[in-house]
């Protein structure tokens, strides 16, 4: 495939958007591919600045990432969490030892004034990826769930409650006032740009927060290239996370065809598993080009495979 005179931009948050990332970057150099990332699960806590879908992605991309538990670093020890729970300190979400540095890093660094994408050029120099990774928006945008009619903060619904509370509605506090960060205009405006590829991540928590923000939005939707999604449900299933109970409780059917319907006319492709291959023609009268193929992405194999497969698949659009 001729890629040599073509660029790519991906969103993603999450450990499924991650997964594609490294697929990605293991078949294009860094002139070729660039990531926006999404930022609405950022928040404080213990002070510190926490940068959750970024850190997912920098961790994957270094080949620190914790695949066991789906987000932290590989042999992370706990020894502050451990002692901080002693103390009676709070302990429900976790920051291990080695992901705590990276905490106390970015926040030492955004409190010299710099901004979250210089910051976060700075981390992922550190841990040794050259590949230009963007955070949203160097503004503050909270994702926030409406359980009960009250909004509740995305950590606390998601890792507090596990998910459990029955939402009503997703919220992207500080979207309408919010920029694209430093760096995203001249991205999507590369005369070499051929495609946008919308990783495997939750629509609502991950992608919506990044398309929240006005000038992204209209960026990429007055376009010329191909936007592509792939489905991060698999047979009715969320692969990891809980997108489909999500799906089902914003009354959205939790399906591949769903996904596709709630992306809709803003992409002209879109990627599902083969266990979903019945959904192909409904999909395709959405007006859409569909590729059907394996989007399991257990090995690094698989990773670069479903890569190669959505490269392939924007370059016929
Ligand atoms: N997710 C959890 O389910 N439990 C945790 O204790 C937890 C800690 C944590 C620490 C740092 C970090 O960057 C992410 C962490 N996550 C944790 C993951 C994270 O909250 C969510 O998976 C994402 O926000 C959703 O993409």
């Amino acid at each position: 495939m001729e890629t040599s005179v073509k660029t790519y931009v991906a969103l993603t948050g999450g450990v499924g958007g991650a997964k594609l990332c490294l697929g990605l970057t293991s078949l294009l150099d860094k002139s070729k591919v660039s990531f926006i990332v999404n930022t609405g699960d950022d928040f404080k806590h213990l002070g510190l600045h926490i940068s959750p879908d970024l850190d997912t992605l920098m961790y994957t991309l270094s080949g620190e990432s914790n695949e066991d538990l789906g987000w932290g670093r590989k042999d992370e020890s706990w020894n502050f969490l451990k002692s901080f729970s002693r103390l009676g300190g709070d302990s429900w979400f976790s920051l291990g030892d080695k992901d705590l540095a990276v905490h106390i890093m970015r926040d030492r660094l955004l409190s010299k004034g710099l901004s979250l994408s210089v910051v976060t050029t700075d981390l992922y120099q550190r841990f040794g990826i050259k590949y230009s990774v963007l955070p949203m928006t160097d503004d503050r945008v909270a994702t926030k769930v409406l359980v009960k009619g009250k909004e509740k903060s995305f950590q606390e619904y998601f890792v507090k409650e596990k998910c459990g509370p029955i939402i009503e509605r997703v919220v992207y506090k500080g979207a309408s006032e919010a920029s694209p960060s430093e760096g995203i205009e001249r991205l999507l405006s590369d005369t070499k740009l051929s495609g946008i590829i919308i990783c495997p991540s939750n629509p609502f928590l991950s992608i919506d927060p990044i398309l929240s923000v006005k000038k992204i939005k209209e960026k990429l939707t007055n376009l010329d290239v191909p936007i592509v999604a792939v489905s991060p449900i698999i047979a009715g299933q969320s692969v990891k996370g809980p997108t489909s109970k999500i799906m089902e409780e914003l009354g959205v059917k939790p399906s591949a065809l769903g996904i596709a319907e709630h992306y809709g006319a803003f992409i002209s492709g879109f990627v599902l598993d083969e266990a979903d291959r019945v959904l192909k023609s409904k999909i395709e009268s959405l007006g859409l080009k569909v590729l059907v193929c394996n989007t399991l992405m257990k090995t690094l194999d698989e990773k670069v495979e479903l890569a190669d497969n959505v490269l392939q698949f924007v370059s016929e659009l």
